[in-house]
């Protein structure tokens, strides 16, 4: 975490625990004030040797958040939040994390009932104590049981999204260290699972003391949990990072080991059982001469691969099974009978056909979205604004009127364009499965995108109804985002994705992979149950700013999860062909 964010966590959480005490105003004050010293590209470190009104040039905080800034990177300690903290000595983080908990409710918790933690919030939850607090009933208890699984898991695992630059930032580090020859990242980060235990990452030297002493100094560690000779693990920015060091000819076994996923592993070694050969982390021997082949050595009978990932595969006479199917989902039958899924690439994307401009919420205008897709490389983008309607809050989307008035800003932006510029709209879909947007303004937009962004606590009946009546609707080209998941955070729409993916199928609706890695959504399995059913799918950011453009790859290897093929992925075609696609 760089100190921006630290300082940011730390006023969020005396906004919280003031929240919590019912204190009024304050805890806006230090919410906004702690967004922009996030945001701000100045290390506030640096900002805070320069003194306090250095700090104050930081909107929204003034003298006396500036001293407590001061004082956060002097001391490391702010002693408000201390007596804060005192005062109400809660797990506030875990605590907020169930849905429908807030710090008001976590404060009249404690007050009544000494809730602390999220185990003692279950306990009180299942004893039903919590329906006996005024101004709770059995409802909210039951909903808040109902939750805390998801809070829990949420509280483990860290976004892909989050935990991917760490362990690439680690993989330049490690790769330029002299005792390294190479290095590779493992586990569930390799597989580009949407959330993430622990980076784990792979290394081979010839000197395995030297390249854990390069691991153990590299300049984002916080803390060592442990070390050995050949591995160790440690904290950097704020994740468990685990590293691995194996000799060069035992890369490729260690690699195939260490990425799994474990029920993909426990397969491929029976099969290789089956076949007298036994398959780890040190390379795959062939055991027909071994006497009891359990009990010899992990190194015992004749090797016969293990330097190169695919010599694991080969000796079983599979293909590589990329990394991102390796789940024991099918996909070891699949490469038996020669019938592996022919994955989308990532170079193969050619255009992101869903973001936002400064007409909505989006930070930057059309015309340099466009530059930021130019640049990229890519052949086309499609503008698509928030229309107004459900979901929209504090005036953020266009009405009809304002949507014909871009048209014309797109119109003479796209002009001046060297790629081609699509313009749509990101429409809300309400509680019936309608649009936010005349039929008449959608017939003249190249591309309607069509949005669940509210009632995502919705039955699964009621949702895939609503779905579905999006989906079908004549104008919809896209359904986005389309269960409205946030990950770790907001279980969203659980709707019956078969039905789903065979209604878009055959109203030739494309299903969005949403690359933002808060959404990843549709997810992997998702992404499988649609392509299986013929639907065509669009992966896009949703770019609210440039800087979100290079998200799509998140996508990519998400819908590479859900066995997508380059054929089935709408924005892999030309702009001609997606023209011709949306008639
Ligand atoms: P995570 O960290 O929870 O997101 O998931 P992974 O898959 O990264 O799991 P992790 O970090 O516990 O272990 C990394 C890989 O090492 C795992 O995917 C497969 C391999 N592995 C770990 N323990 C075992 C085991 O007991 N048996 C087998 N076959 N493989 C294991
Ligand atoms: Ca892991
Ligand atoms: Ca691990
Ligand atoms: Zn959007």
């Amino acid at each position: 975490m760089s100190r921006n964010a630290e300082v940011a966590a730390r006023f969020e959480e005396m906004a919280d625990l003031l929240e919590a005490q019912d204190v009024e105003y304050k805890p806006r004050s230090y919410r906004r004030a702690a967004e922009n010293i996030r945001e701000h590209p100045t290390p506030i470190e640096d900002l805070a040797a320069e003194g306090k009104a250095a700090v104050e040039e930081i909107d929204g905080v003034g003298d006396a958040l500036a001293s407590k800034v001061v004082e956060y990177v002097e001391t490391g300690e702010i002693e408000e939040l201390e007596d804060l903290r005192d005062q109400l000595p809660v797990d506030m983080a875990a605590l907020t994390s169930v849905e429908g908990v807030g710090p008001k409710t976590v404060g009249t918790l404690y007050e009544a009932l000494g809730i602390t933690t999220l185990d003692e919030l279950e306990a009180a939850a299942r004893d039903g104590e919590i329906r006996e607090v005024s101004g709770f009933g059995a409802k909210t208890e039951s909903n808040i049981l109902e939750n805390i699984p998801f809070a829990r898991q949420a509280q483990e695992r860290e976004l892909l999204g989050d935990a991917r630059p760490v362990a690439e930032e680690l993989l330049d580090y490690l790769r330029a260290a002299d005792p390294v020859e190479r290095a590779d990242v493992a586990g569930s980060l390799r597989r580009w699972r949407e959330t993430i235990g622990d980076v784990d990452v792979l290394v081979a030297s010839s000197t395995g003391e030297a390249a854990v002493d390069a691991f153990l100094d590299w300049a984002a560690v916080d803390e060592r949990i442990e070390s050995g000779t050949t591995k160790a693990s440690v904290r950097a920015r704020d994740m468990r990072v685990d590293l691995r060091v194996v000799v060069p000819e035992e890369f490729g076994s260690a690699l195939q080991y260490f990425t799994g996923s474990k029920d993909h592993n426990v397969h491929l070694r029976n099969l290789a059982i089956d076949r007298d050969l036994k398959m780890n982390e040190y390379g795959v021997f062939d055991v027909s001469e071994v006497e009891d082949a359990d009990e010899a050595g992990q190194r015992a009978g004749r090797r016969i691969g293990g330097e190169t990932e695919a010599e694991m595969y080969d000796a079983l006479d599979l293909p590589l099974v990329p990394p991102e199917l390796r789940e024991d989902r099918g996909e070891i039958e699949a490469a038996q009978a020669g019938e592996l899924p022919d994955l989308l690439e990532a170079g193969e994307l050619r255009g992101d056909l869903h973001t936002h401009t400064d007409w909505s919420d989006g930070g930057e205008s059309i015309e340099t979205m466009i530059a930021g897709a130019d640049e990229r490389g890519d052949d086309y983008i499609c503008i698509s604004d928030h229309a107004t309607g459900p979901g929209m809050v504090g005036g953020v989307g266009l009405d009809d009127g304002e949507l014909r008035e871009q048209m014309d800003a797109v119109a003479e932006a796209a002009a001046d364009a060297d790629i081609d510029v699509f313009h749509g709209v990101e429409a809300n879909i309400d509680a019936d499965g309608g649009l936010s947007v005349g039929d008449d303004v959608l017939a003249e937009l190249d591309i309607v995108i069509a949005s669940p962004h509210s009632g995502l606590d919705a039955d699964r009946e009621v949702a895939t109804d609503r779905l579905v009546a999006a989906v079908e609707h004549p104008e919809t080209d896209i359904l986005g985002h389309p269960t409205g998941r946030l990950i770790n955070d907001r279980p969203g729409l659980a709707p019956d994705m078969d039905r789903l993916a065979v209604a878009a199928a055959d109203a030739k609706t494309a299903l969005e992979v949403n690359a933002n890695p808060h959404r990843l959504d549709l997810n992997d399995e998702a992404v499988r149950t649609a392509v299986e059913a013929g639907a065509t799918i669009a992966i896009n950011t949703d770019a609210h700013g440039t800087g979100e453009l290079p998200l799509r790859r998140y996508g990519v290897h998400t819908a590479r999860r859900g066995w997508a093929e380059t054929g089935e992925v709408l924005n892999t075609r030309s702009a001609a062909d997606v023209r011709s696609w949306l008639e």
